[in-house]
């Protein structure tokens, strides 16, 4: 049985979650922190970090992105697609993917600086991580304002009207408005539309976590 490792809060691992619905594969889940002294997760990952993943060969993977990309070759037979099969499109979603991530990257940086003792934290790192933020929000604002009639993000042949760009900016988007109690909506009209469309499936429904 495929195995994941990782938190519930995780937006990483959400979309490793997320994914392994969408294409209908059964899979463990074992809820593992990164962040205790004799977390197990480095017997996974020598970066310490979640989600890992254990393939059904009993290969391990991680890094949210590659994880996806491995799924796409271990979906069932006919199944449909996360990622576009030819090479030049499936880097195209995978560029938008890597912001999303890179957003929950800088995120994550930032929650962590905010957790250290005041007198211990930097304003102009934390200031550096949220510009990376709002820069990268704004961008999918823009991008989806500019393309109402073709969602390139998720418009390709074998899809499901979802790709691995969509599930990471979604878990994305959720995670830091549950962690920074943001409220980005107003600035952001199109992209709260969108989330909100994503979101309603049924596997962002299955994996939100609670007060998500
Ligand atoms: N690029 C990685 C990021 C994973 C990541 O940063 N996960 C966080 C949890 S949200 C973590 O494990 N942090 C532990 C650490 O950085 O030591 C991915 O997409 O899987």
């Amino acid at each position: 049985m495929m195995q994941v490792i990782g938190s519930y809060t995780s937006p990483f691992v959400r979309k490793v979650r997320v994914a392994l619905i969408e294409h209908g594969l059964p899979f463990d889940f074992r809820e593992e922190t990164p962040y205790t002294a004799d977390t197990p997760v480095r017997d996974f990952n020598p970066l310490v970090k979640v989600p890992a993943f254990v393939d059904a060969n009993g290969e391990t993977w991680f890094d949210s992105a590659l994880i996806l990309a491995v799924l796409e070759t271990q979906k069932a037979e006919g199944g449909a697609s996360l990622l576009p099969s030819d090479a030049v499109p499936q880097l195209q979603v995978r560029r938008l993917e890597t912001l999303a991530d890179g957003i929950g990257d800088a995120g994550v940086l930032m929650f962590m600086e905010k957790k250290r003792d005041e007198s211990e934290q930097s304003a102009s790192w934390i200031a550096r991580q949220q510009e990376k933020v709002d820069n990268g929000f704004a961008f999918f604002e823009r991008y989806l304002t500019e393309r109402l009639d073709k969602d390139f993000l998720h418009d390709f042949d074998g899809g499901l009207g979802l790709s691995a760009a969509d599930i990471a900016l979604v878990c994305v988007l959720e995670w830091y408005t549950l962690r920074f109690n943001a409220d980005w909506r107003k600035q952001y009209p199109r992209l709260a539309e969108y989330a909100k469309q994503i979101g309603g499936r049924e596997s962002f429904v299955t994996t939100r976590p609670p007060g998500g």
